[in-house]
């Protein structure tokens, strides 16, 4: 098929080649020269510019008859305001649009070549260059103003009693998490991150948790290092050499009153270092299957990955001591937050402010219906705010789909399944919506001890990200 195609563009070139051929001799043949263009052709060329020109109109109309309106009415109080603003600058474009290109193909016809005529030679006047130039000024402004009263309107700072939720974007998944009954998100930090703690908030549990699993891998390199022939080696020959040269190190350049310190000090490093020969030689003998023979790269890595794990266990302890203003305690503002995946509620009515957080790239959280949208950044929370107007049930009896559903898409491409990294969005009554959080689990539940969380599973996640923000930094 595709073949089939490709013959057909290739012989299509080969024929309009052919026919430039033909006309090139046709005209050579008549004795005309090649740019001189008769008055009928000119004419021609005029129509076909204002046949292109409804053409155009055509499929103008066409497109914002069945593109126009995608959306259905806006179910957010910002968004009848936002549609209002699009609407208004459209309202402006189109007839702009439908002037300036009708005048462009008209006058392309009107004033088609024609011997007979000579143009009017006309260079300048001030009166039509003051014309379109403030007139535009004055339509941008208006359209400017108007923009960003309404933007400033949309981004202004929430309401106090609004409800404040986290969407919380990685690849490829959204979670949505609810403060809880102090009404205080529970701090989240990266570092904090493990497979029972995907959102890393920071509690106690979680830090003790953490600093537990890096220890373990800290000491499981140590050990290793501490069985490596090669390095045990080379520690034995530096240990004799060292004490071979009668030189302990420790040169104090003659000093007469250090002298017999020194001497002290030379014997009691030498009995120190020949215990630890002594270890090396026991080791090597008797080590059996703890050794490890590894290459210079291998120990290079192992080192590299330690470094990386000592520098993650830093930043966790640095969490050490925060507290929040609100007097809720930092450490347990986390517990009773609850995480929700699949689909969430928000209620009809109220203010909601989103606060975003993203774990790995930029995303971009987008609720089309809503008419909301903001990217997500790691590092740096963004926030959106709006108040839905129509609740699911109503949108479905509106659009007379019931299975219709509000939804929360990513909006930026994120990576290969950014597709499909969606969410659906329900707006329910308020008694409706109490119902649903009520059921949702909470972070950390009361009947299970903090900490139950399996050591084994947190660590990796972790450290992957450790690893990976290594890479970022080099
Ligand atoms: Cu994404």
């Amino acid at each position: 098929m595709n073949f089939l195609i490709l013959l057909v563009v290739i012989v299509g070139i080969v024929a309009i080649a052919q026919l430039a051929k033909v006309s090139d001799l046709s005209v050579r043949l008549s004795g005309r020269r090649e740019e001189d263009i008769s008055h009928a052709d000119t004419r021609l060329i005029g129509s076909m510019f204002v046949v292109f020109y409804l053409v155009l109109m055509g499929a103008t109309v066409y497109l914002y008859r069945y593109y126009g309106n995608m959306l259905p009415e806006s179910a957010s109080a910002h968004g009848v305001d936002l549609d209002w603003l699009m609407n208004f600058n459209w309202w402006i474009i189109t007839p702009v649009f439908v002037l300036v290109n009708g005048l462009l193909f008209f006058f392309a016809w009107k004033y088609a070549y024609d011997p007979n005529r000579k143009a009017t030679f006309f260079a300048h006047d001030n009166r039509l260059e003051l014309i379109w130039t403030v007139i535009p000024s004055i339509v941008m402004a208006v359209i400017i103003i108007y923009g960003l009263k309404t933007w400033a309107q949309i981004t202004d700072a929430p309401s106090e009693d609004a409800l404040h939720i986290e969407l919380y974007s990685k690849q490829f998944d959204w979670s949505v998490r609810y403060p809880g009954a102090d009404g205080e998100f529970g701090q989240g930090n990266y570092n904090f991150i493990t497979s029972s703690n995907p959102l890393g908030l920071i509690t106690r549990a979680g830090s003790a948790e953490v600093l537990a699993t890096l220890q373990e891998k800290i000491d499981k390199i140590d050990s290793d290092l501490a069985h490596e022939v090669g390095l045990l080696h080379a520690e034995r020959e530096t240990l004799k050499a060292t004490m071979g040269g009668g030189d302990h190190g420790h040169d104090d350049h003659g000093h007469d009153d250090h002298d017999h310190d020194g001497h002290a000090h030379n014997d009691q490093w030498k009995a120190i270092a020949e215990q630890r020969i002594a270890e090396i030689d026991h080791l090597l003998a008797h080590g059996g299957d703890a050794l490890l023979i590894w290459t210079d790269a291998k120990i290079e890595t192992q080192r590299a990955k330690k470094h990386r794990l000592e520098r993650h266990r830093e930043r966790v302890l640095d969490v050490k001591g925060f507290e929040f203003d609100s007097g809720v305690d930092a450490w347990e503002a986390g517990l009773d937050d609850q995480i929700v995946k699949g689909e969430f509620h928000i209620p009809v009515g109220r203010e909601v402010e989103f606060v975003f957080r993203s774990r790995d790239v930029i995303h971009s959280a987008y609720m089309p219906h809503f008419r909301a949208q903001m990217n997500t950044v790691p590092g740096v929370p963004t926030r959106f705010k709006m108040t839905p107007i129509i609740t699911t049930d109503s949108m479905r009896t509106i659009l007379g789909d019931p299975d219709f559903n509000y939804i929360l898409l990513c909006n930026k491409i994120c990576g290969a399944a950014h597709f499909n990294m969606k969410m659906d969005v329900v707006v329910d009554s308020p008694e409706s919506y109490e119902a649903w959080l009520a059921e949702q689990e909470v972070f950390v539940s009361a009947d299970e001890p903090e900490g139950e969380v399996s050591a084994e599973a947190a660590g990796d996640s972790a450290e992957e990200l450790a690893s990976a923000e290594h890479a970022k930094s080099h």
